[in-house]
C-alpha cells in the first residue's frame, strides 16, 4: 500500500473544510428561534406582535426584483450607481422568507426564491469606487441570510446557484479586501468595512457548508491586522466609574456616531451567526463586544464616557465625535437578548439603547425601509423585537 495517497486522504479528512457539520438554518436564526417567534406571533403577545406587524408590512408575494449584471456602489468613471436595487431586493427576500417560515404561506417563499434566483442568474460583478467593498460585505451577508432561511423550502431549487454566485462574485472581494485593504495601509479603512466583509464571508461559508470561509472570518476577527479584528475594533477598555463594568472605546467613536453604531450592528450579526454554529464570539476576550456596546450605547443615550485620543496612519482624533449622536439603529434587541437575557450579564446601557429604538419605533424595532430609503437604513436587516427578544 502506497503511503502518499493515504497521507493525503488523512490530510483531507482533517482539513477544516470537511470536518465541521453545519447547523441549518443557522445564520441569524435557528429552527428553535423560529419556533419561539411563531409562538409569540400566534399568541399575539406584545411587543413581539408589534414587531411582527412591522415586518409583515414589508412582506409581499408580488415583489418584483431588479437584478443587474454589474452592481455599482460609489461613483466611478466606468459605472453609475445602482446598488439600491440590491439592498431593497435582499431585504425583501429576507422578509418574505421569514414571513413564509412563520406563517407557512408558500406564496412568500416563492417570491423570496424568485428574488434570489433573479440575482444569482444575473449578477456577475460588483464595481464602483472603493465603496464596492461595502457592497460586497453588506449585501453578501444579507443574501446569504435570506437563502439560509429559504433552503428549508422544498419548492426552491436555487440554493446551489446562489452559493455559486456568492462564492464567485462576493467572496473573492471579501477575501481580497481583508487581505489587501484595497491597497491602503492596514489601519486606513474604518472598522465597519472589515466587519461587513467578515459577516459576509462567514455567512457565505455557512450557506455553502464551507468551513474554510467560516474559519477565515473567525480567525481574522480574533487576530487579523485590520480594524475589524476585535482588539483593533474595541481597542481601549475602561472601568466605569461607580461600577465594575468594562466600557470599551470603539475604533469609530471619534469619527461619528452613525458609523460607531453601525459597527455594533455588524459585529452583532457576525457574533450571532457564529454563535448559531457553536463558536461564541460574544464571549470572546471576556465579552469584549459587550464592553464596546455598553460604551457606544451610554454615549448615544446622552451620558459622558471616557475617551483616549485615537490615531492611525491617516487621522488623529482627540475628542469623541458628537456627530449624529443618538443615532437610531435597530440592533439593540440582538445584543441585549444575548448578553442580558441568555448570558444574564449586566448590559444595562445596551438595554436602555434598545428601549430608545423600540420606543422610537412605536413599540418595536423596524427593519429595511423603516429607517429611510438610503443605504444606512438597510445596513442591518433589523426587526429585532420579533426576531431576537427572549422572555426575561
Ligand atoms: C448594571 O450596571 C449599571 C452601571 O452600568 C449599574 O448602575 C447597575 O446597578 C447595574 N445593575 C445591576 C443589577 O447590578
Ligand atoms: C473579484 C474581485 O472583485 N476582485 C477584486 C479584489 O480586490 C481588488 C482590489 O484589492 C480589486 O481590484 C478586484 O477587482
Amino acid at each position: 500500500m502506497k503511503l502518499a495517497p493515504l497521507l493525503s486522504l488523512l490530510a483531507v479528512l482533517q482539513s477544516p473544510s470537511v470536518r465541521a457539520a453545519f447547523i441549518h438554518p443557522g445564520l441569524l436564526h435557528t429552527e428553535a428561534d423560529f419556533t419561539r417567534i411563531k409562538s409569540h406571533v400566534n399568541s399575539k403577545q406584545t411587543p413581539w406582535i408589534t414587531g411582527w406587524n412591522k415586518l409583515a408590512a414589508h412582506a409581499s408575494p408580488s415583489y418584483t426584483p431588479r437584478p443587474v449584471a454589474t452592481l455599482c456602489r460609489g461613483s466611478s468613471s466606468d459605472c453609475t450607481e445602482n446598488y439600491p436595487n440590491l439592498y431593497r431586493d435582499a431585504s425583501a427576500a429576507y422578509v418574505n422568507a421569514i414571513y413564509w417560515k412563520v406563517t407557512g404561506d408558500t406564496k412568500y417563499a416563492d417570491n423570496a426564491g424568485k428574488i434570489l434566483d433573479a440575482w444569482s442568474s444575473t449578477l456577475t460583478q460588483i464595481w464602483g469606487s472603493s465603496d464596492k467593498f461595502l457592497a460586497s460585505g453588506l449585501y453578501g451577508y444579507q443574501l446569504a441570510n435570506a437563502g439560509e432561511i429559504l433552503r428549508g423550502y422544498s419548492g426552491w431549487k436555487g440554493l446551489s446557484n446562489l452559493v455559486n454566485m456568492l462564492k464567485t462574485v462576493f467572496y473573492p472581494m471579501n477575501h481580497s479586501f481583508l487581505t489587501n485593504h484595497n491597497g491602503a495601509k492596514i489601519d486606513h479603512y474604518w472598522a465597519n468595512w472589515d466587519l461587513c466583509n467578515l459577516a459576509s464571508m462567514h455567512a457565505i461559508g455557512v450557506l455553502a457548508d464551507d468551513s474554510a470561509l467560516v474559519n477565515e472570518a473567525i480567525t481574522y476577527f480574533k487576530g487579523g491586522g485590520g480594524n475589524g479584528a476585535i482588539d483593533k475594533f474595541v481597542w481601549k477598555l475602561y472601568t466605569e466609574a461607580g461600577s465594575s463594568k468594562s466600557l470599551g472605546q470603539g475604533q469609530e467613536a471619534g469619527r461619528d456616531q452613525g458609523h460607531a453604531t453601525l459597527d455594533f450592528a455588524l459585529v452583532g450579526i457576525l457574533a450571532q451567526q457564529s454563535y448559531n454554529q457553536g463558536e461564541d464570539l460574544f464571549g470572546y476576550l471576556s465579552n469584549k463586544i459587550l464592553a464596546g456596546s455598553e460604551y457606544m450605547a451610554k454615549y448615544n443615550l446622552g451620558h459622558d464616557v471616557p475617551y483616549t485620543t485615537y490615531s492611525n496612519s491617516d487621522v488623529t482624533q482627540t475628542v469623541i465625535s458628537t456627530g449624529s449622536r443618538g443615532t437610531i439603529r435597530p440592533m439593540g434587541e440582538l445584543l441585549y437578548a444575548h448578553y442580558g437575557v441568555l448570558k444574564g450579564l449586566n448590559a444595562s446601557w445596551t438595554k436602555a439603547y434598545r428601549d430608545l429604538v423600540v420606543s422610537n419605533g412605536g413599540g418595536a424595532e423596524g427593519g429595511g425601509g423603516d429607517y429611510g430609503s438610503t443605504s444606512g437604513g438597510y445596513d442591518q436587516l433589523g426587526f429585532g423585537t420579533v426576531l431576537y427578544r427572549l422572555d426575561a
